[in-house]
């Protein structure tokens, strides 16, 4: 199947193993009819609960593991299904609870390369993954970020800090903004929702949305599932 290498996909938060398993297939699919050549994995991919400073729970033993075997599980068929794709893989807050956990429990590990999210969600070689403390990944002209705590108009606040067209998930909620520049460009923001469960056990009237992302000749817009 020939790829359009100009079309990028943006798969948004999944939160495995909280996803939502019919939104995802959703988004998989149209992935699929649309052939994107570029596929952009916007941050929380996993929840990495068992290593969360906010897990109460009293049996820890084996939840990462199983966690981690979910996660690589998801990844491989991703691969599978879209051999020939170039992938992006953008850690969210949600990945970095393990090298926060390391930190604060066991500091003489940190930094060790087995433990890298690379290593341990057997990340396929040819995808570029991106830490969660670098700067917006630019690809085709548009920024992608996770984003980050924020209150109010996120597109807004990201067309005026990248003064270019961006992308971000993180608050699960989905908006756009376009707008004209001087010189007749057209630039957009998008906050991209999410794909996990809309109902956390932990949160109430969230007023999440499952959505995804297109980018298409360096303008990004948005697609409710
Ligand atoms: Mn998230």
């Amino acid at each position: 199947m020939k790829l359009d290498k100009k079309l990028t996909a943006i798969i948004p938060d999944v939160h495995i193993p909280y996803q939502d398993k019919q939104a995802v297939e959703l988004c998989l699919q149209r992935i699929r009819e649309e052939r994107a050549g570029k596929i952009v994995i916007l941050g929380d991919l996993m929840d990495f609960e068992a290593v969360s400073r906010f897990n109460r729970k009293l049996d820890k033993r084996a939840a990462f593991e199983w966690e981690l075997r979910l996660g690589r599980k998801w990844i491989k068929n991703l691969s599978r299904r879209f051999k020939g794709a170039e992938i992006h893989f953008l850690s969210g807050n949600h990945e970095s609870r393990l090298s926060k956990y390391v930190v604060r429990n066991c500091p003489e590990l940190s930094g060790l390369p087995q433990l890298a999210l690379d290593e341990i969600l057997e990340i396929p070689k040819d995808w570029r993954t991106y830490s969660y403390n670098l700067n917006a990944v630019r690809v085709d002209g548009v920024s992608y970020t996770h984003g980050r705590k924020f209150s109010g108009n996120v597109c807004m606040a990201n067309l005026k800090k990248y003064m270019g067209s961006v992308v971000q998930g993180h608050s699960h909620k989905t908006s756009s903004l376009y707008h004209r520049l001087p010189d007749g460009r057209l630039i957009g923001a998008v906050e991209a929702g999410c794909l996990c469960d809309l109902c956390p056990s932990y949160a109430a009237d969230v007023s999440w949305v499952h959505a995804m992302a297109w980018a298409q000749d360096g303008l990004p817009y948005l697609e409710i599932i």
